[in-house]
């Protein structure tokens, strides 16, 4: 129940109830909860078997279907791609409609949570792994790979796909070579858009001006150049290609999938063209209280107006 899966405490009704399910006593009672003390699976066994043959009112179920529909229609919007800048939304959508059922899809950090978490189509139980967490930078291919080798045991003939950014891929990348030294295959996209976009988008959104997150806006640097993450990734044994649209995407997607080994595709993104927009929440930040800029204050008196909103109650 952190930040991100709760809007930092926001999104809640102001009369809704929490029942914590927990076994240590003091985590249960936490949020000024219903407090029911036990093991996670057998309690909620107790509590379905308590609840059976409860219905939940007709209003509710068809608001759920109408919100789901609603979000499905912003889905399409976000995935479709043509004449505009290619985009991680994008990037997804292609994914989404080429995998089995079963392939299971890894992400962490960056802009990519958010994105896959917004616009993938969940198709199985247990296939989307999403290191919410701590949105740790480097998960994506070292948990790419943790996850795969637990896949060929359960389900050998599945594929595990690997978002990366290309700031988490500069700083964790070497298990692609483990991959391909245990053959435990990995289909990797590496989305280029140049630095730690989704850092330099929160700046944006914080009233400065873009400054040292996009390699393009750092003044240590004389020289911009983009890696060579195709030749980076053929250098640690994988396949490896660059696309250059999310139509190319596809046909390099489906090649990787009828590989033998780890396959890494490499595809450019906009750093500020195609983001999702919808279902956006709260974010408990600090800003700037003093600063010389009135976007900055103004931000700032925003986001503090955003407090209102959060629910009471450790
Ligand atoms: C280990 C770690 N260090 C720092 C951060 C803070 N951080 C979150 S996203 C991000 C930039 C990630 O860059 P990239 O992978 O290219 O994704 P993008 O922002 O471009 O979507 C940073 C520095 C983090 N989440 N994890
Ligand atoms: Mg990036």
């Amino acid at each position: 129940m952190q930040d991100f899966t709760t809007g930092s405490w926001t999104v809640f009704a102001p009369d809704a109830r929490l029942i914590g399910l927990n076994v240590g006593r003091h985590d249960a009672a936490k949020h000024l909860s219903l407090a029911v003390v036990g093991d996670a699976r057998l309690g909620l066994e107790t509590l379905a078997a308590a609840l059976a043959g409860h219905v939940v009112p007709a209003a509710w179920t068809a608001k759920a279907q109408a919100e789901r529909k609603a979000w499905d229609a912003c889905v399409a919007a976000n995935v479709a791609h043509g004449d505009r800048p290619a985009s991680y939304a994008q990037a997804i959508g292609v994914v989404n409609a080429l995998v089995h059922p079963r392939d299971r899809v890894v992400t962490a950090a960056g802009g990519l949570p958010a994105e896959v978490t917004a616009n993938w189509r969940t198709l199985g139980v247990g296939t989307v792994d999403v290191e919410f967490g701590f949105s740790c930078m480097g998960y994506e291919i070292a948990g790419g790979w943790g996850a795969r080798i637990a896949q060929t045991e359960a389900e050998p003939d599945q594929d595990t796909v690997v978002f990366v950014g290309d700031g988490s891929y500069l700083l964790l990348n070497s298990d692609i070579y483990s991959s391909v030294l245990t053959q435990k295959k990995l289909i990797i996209l590496v989305l280029d858009n140049g630095g730690f976009a989704v850092i330099n988008k929160l700046q944006n959104n914080t009233g400065q001006p873009s400054f040292n997150n996009l390699i393009a806006d750092c003044p240590t640097v004389p020289v911009p150049f983009a890696v060579d993450f195709e030749a980076h990734a053929r250098a640690m044994g994988a396949n490896a290609e660059t696309v250059a649209n999310p139509a190319e995407l596809g046909a390099a997607f489906l090649r990787a999938k009828a590989a033998a080994k780890t396959s890494v595709i490499i595809m450019k993104v906009d750093p500020y063209e195609g983001w999702t927009t919808q279902g956006h929440a709260w974010w408990e930040i600090g800003t700037a209280q003093v600063s010389a800029a009135p976007s900055v204050t103004e931000k700032h008196a925003e986001v503090e107006a955003g407090r209102a909103a959060q629910r009471q109650g450790l």
